[in-house]
């Protein structure tokens, strides 16, 4: 096992990866930018590094900067938590030539899952289902274009390779608005990933966002940690996240994560990844895969026992997975509460400093969070400044456990979107479960209309 690892990474999550190196017995190193210096999980870390000023291009996206902290503090591994460097193949290329481990999959996978087009190639030959569409990206002729997306049905959808997440993405509903649709999304593509490359997909209007959550190591070991819902987003952010997803067969989900482990098999994966899939009518598609540990792994933690950080690490260290799938037994309900530091009506972020701050506690409560009284949440990154989840024998009971945490947790100085959350866990639709990714923007949309 590593004898210290640099975290390469700020937040809830750096605090996050390193409970889990404590309790390896694993020495950490914090990077942090110089508004991050008084932050508690660099003071927490064993050792820290400043590696450049407030704007990420300058520090935690600062490579050589990274290396170097590495390189002084003799780490033996990084973990890039999520966002920034996380799913940067150079990066995780350079942290292995420099003599290091990258706490994730090799280079070469981030690459191929990193271009959606090559991605998607990939799951098909694995047996993985895909949304139907064009088969690879699409070619110049428009003859061709018009040809292939009459073949695929309309409406129509038209995606960056180089996207992901929602960006670089466009509706097409009528063959007279395809050809135009498509020159503006690869010059956009162009401009904002360096590739112009675009695929088409059937548009799936009203799918709900299931993921599958899976762990392999590099003896060919791969097991799936069952499925969450991240359907309650808002602008491609997601608010609520939850495990399992309400209403779909289990037995659905044992199918489908066998394909995932498969592919992860097929393709010598190795550490923690997520399978996006759109659900509708009782089946899956897959959109997109990510590298990376995810914001809402703490739900997949609730129901397995199993700790997601931990087992990255592990694996990376080259330990055989301690699983196998006949282990992995799910029990129970967990949902999560992302906290920004946002208006509740209006989205705009609200840094500043924390003056007041009680979490909440109690039975079956988790709290992820960086955040202490007297804490300023700067305004160069992620709104985001913590995670409630609440887990139960039953949705539920997840659910009641959730308004009695949310009704507990105190914080003032900033804005949250806590309200936001609280009214969600009396929503009539939410209860029931199994709402689509429209959902909260279209209860939102008649709330405003309500106020005007
Ligand atoms: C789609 C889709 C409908 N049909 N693809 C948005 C984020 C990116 N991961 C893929 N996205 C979508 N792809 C097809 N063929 C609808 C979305 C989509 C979405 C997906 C997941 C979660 C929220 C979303 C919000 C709007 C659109």
């Amino acid at each position: 096992m590593f004898g210290k690892i640099l975290i390469a990474n700020r937040g809830e999550i750096a605090l996050r990866v390193q409970r889990a190196c404590r309790e390896l017995g694993i020495k950490t190193v914090a990077v942090h930018s110089e508004v991050d210096r008084e932050a508690k999980y660099v003071k927490l870390a064993d050792e820290s590094v400043c590696i450049g000023p407030a704007q990420s291009a300058l520090s935690y996206l600062n490579i050589p900067a990274i290396i170097s902290a590495a390189e002084v503090t003799d780490s033996e591994a990084i973990h890039p938590g999520y966002g920034f460097l996380s799913e940067n193949a150079d990066f995780a290329e350079r942290v292995e030539s420099s003599g290091f481990v990258f706490i994730g999959p090799r280079a070469d996978t981030i690459r191929l899952m990193g271009d959606k087009v090559s991605a998607k190639d990939a799951m098909k030959a694995a047996g993985v289902p895909c949304v139907p569409g064009s088969d690879g990206a699409l070619p110049e002729d428009p003859k061709e274009i018009v040809r292939i997306a009459r073949i695929v049905g309309y409406p129509v959808i038209v995606k960056a390779a180089g996207g992901g997440g929602g960006r670089g993405m466009r509706v097409v509903h009528t063959e007279a608005a395809l050809v135009n649709a498509v020159q503006m999304t690869r010059t956009e593509a162009q401009a904002a990933f360096g590739n112009p490359m675009v695929y088409l997909e059937r548009f799936l209007e009203n799918p709900r966002h299931v993921e599958i959550q899976i762990l392999a190591d590099q003896f060919k070991n791969a097991i799936y940690l069952g499925e969450r819902d991240c359907s309650m987003q808002r602008r491609h952010q997601k608010v609520i996240e939850e495990a399992p997803a309400p209403h779909i067969p289990a037995r659905l989900i044992s199918r489908i994560g066998e394909r995932c482990a498969d592919a992860c098999r097929r393709f010598d994966y190795r550490g923690a990844g997520t399978f996006e899939f759109l659900y509708e009518n009782g089946e899956f598609f897959f959109i997109e895969m990510n590298t990376r540990v995810q914001v809402e792994h703490p739900v997949t933690e609730a129901i397995t026992g199993i700790d997601i950080v931990q087992e990255q690490i592990r694996v990376a260290a080259g330990e055989k997975l301690r699983y196998r799938q006949k282990d992995v037994t799910f029990r129970g309900h967990a949902i999560e509460c992302r906290i920004n530091a946002e208006d509740p009506f209006t989205f705009v972020p609200c840094p500043g400093k924390i003056t007041f701050y009680h979490p909440p506690g109690g039975p079956g409560i988790r709290v992820d969070s960086h955040i202490y009284q007297g804490y300023t949440v700067p305004q160069h990154y992620d709104s985001m400044v913590g995670k409630v989840i609440a887990y139960g024998d039953t949705r539920e009971q997840a659910i009641r456990r959730m308004r009695i945490a949310l009704s507990e947790m105190g914080i003032e100085g900033i804005k949250t979107n806590i309200p936001l959350h609280q009214e969600l866990m009396q929503d009539a639709r939410f209860v029931e479960g199994g709402t689509s990714i429209h959902y909260l923007e279209k209860k939102l949309a008649e709330k405003g209309e309500v106020k005007r």
